[in-house]
């Protein structure tokens, strides 16, 4: 996954590069360049005390001695003083400066703190918006996996509107399931004793509103090419069927579909698979596999990307073997945004992660 949230302590990151959140000295803190610093041993401190300091929004490198990463790039963040003295500019700053430097020291994988989110009292959900926003942009035009590391309590993500209405969402569907079961309880027991109101409550239930929204079964397919009957008689004795023909062009697979549905958007696959948070490699095999089963949040992040309603979603999820289903949060979180129309992946991605669910994307083993 190109970008990908992550909890985790950053000096376990195996990543080419993971950047540290340090004041102009370089020579050491507390926070996360204590941590990176305490990690990595007494030759980084060395390493840095060559370099001659670093100014807020810039970024230098040294090597990662004993730490997972092959290096550490340092930038300083803003100090937060109230977001009128140019703080989003700077912050975006140590995220293109450290990104550019990684780049041109080969690294193909980077890990960043929350900068300047600590210590230097950014607000985080503000410092998440920054970050975020910097890193899919340098993206459009860089191929690099970049992990942003979340480090302790998250809470502040559940200050966002995209996540208190999926919160209340999720609440309302529990409800109804909840409501649902008792009332099917009651019908049961009423059975025996009052069958006129048994009878009264099969209407009532029968008039709700389904709660099994996995009806993918019931849907027409997406637009694909019709068999056509003279290929499917072609070169065959007496008028048989061809069977190849036949078994050749009855279902379109998702690979097909996906591709099918990249040029109906006129877009290149990069711009798809860039959008869908998906990487090159992943979508070569996609491409060259039309077999190819990928992963749910997989084939979810191409339905974002490409905007598809739920209704074309869940057919394209038929296609790679998965339905949505109420019991799960990662499913019902994906139908509240695309039934609102919600194809901002990385704000889902947030909601996703502050529950815990895989993050829509190509993950490990899609
Ligand atoms: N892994 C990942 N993130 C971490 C870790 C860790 N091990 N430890 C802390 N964080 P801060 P700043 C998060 O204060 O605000 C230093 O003294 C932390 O939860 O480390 O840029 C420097 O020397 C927070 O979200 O950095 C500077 O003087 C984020 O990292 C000053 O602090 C950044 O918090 C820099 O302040």
């Amino acid at each position: 996954m190109p970008f990908q949230m992550v909890r985790n302590d950053i000096t376990k990151m195996p990543v080419d590069a993971i950047v540290n959140a340090a004041n102009s000295s370089l020579l050491g803190g507390g926070g996360v360049d204590g941590a990176i610093h305490r990690a990595a041993g007494p030759e980084l401190l060395e390493e840095c005390s060559t370099l001659g300091g670093c100014e807020t929004g810039r970024a230098k490198i040294t090597k990662g001695y004993r730490l997972p990463a092959r290096y550490v790039i340092h930038t300083v963040g803003p100090i937060w003083q109230g977001g009128m003295y140019g703080e989003r500019e700077l912050l975006g700053d140590c995220y293109r400066n450290s990104l550019a430097l990684a780049v041109r020291h080969g690294c193909e994988s980077v890990a960043f703190p929350l900068i300047s989110a600590g210590a230097y009292g950014y607000p985080k959900e503000e410092a998440l918006d920054v970050a975020a926003e910097t890193i899919t942009r340098f993206l459009e035009d860089h191929e690099l996996t970049v992990f942003l590391v979340l480090f302790g309590r998250t809470e502040f993500l559940t200050g966002k509107k995209l996540y208190r209405d999926v919160a209340e969402y999720i609440d309302d569907v529990y409800a109804q399931t909840h409501i649902r079961k008792n009332t099917e309880r009651t019908r049961e027991s009423l059975w025996h004793r009052d069958k006129e109101a048994a009878l009264e409550l099969d209407q009532a239930l029968n008039n709700a509103r389904p709660y099994r929204f996995d009806d993918a079964a019931d849907l027409p397919e997406l637009a694909a090419p019709s068999p056509r009957p003279d290929a499917m008689m072609a070169g065959t004795a007496g008028g048989a069927p061809d069977w190849d023909a036949i078994l050749k062009q009855t279902d379109e697979g998702f690979s097909q579909a996906l591709l099918r549905l990249i040029d109906e958007h006129g877009w290149t696959d990069a711009q798809c698979y860039r959008r869908a948070n998906v990487d090159r490699k992943l979508f070569s095999k996609i491409r060259s596999n039309p077999a190819y089963r990928p992963s749910k949040p997989t084939v979810c992040a191409f339905a974002v990307a490409l905007e598809l309603s739920l209704r074309d979603t869940k057919k394209l999820l038929k296609k790679a073997g998965f339905a949505l289903s109420r019991s799960s949060r990662f499913d019902i979180i994906v139908e509240y945004c695309l039934e609102h129309r919600i194809y901002d992946i990385y704000a889902i991605n947030e909601v996703l992660f502050q529950y815990d669910m895989p993050l829509l994307g190509s993950g490990t083993g899609s």
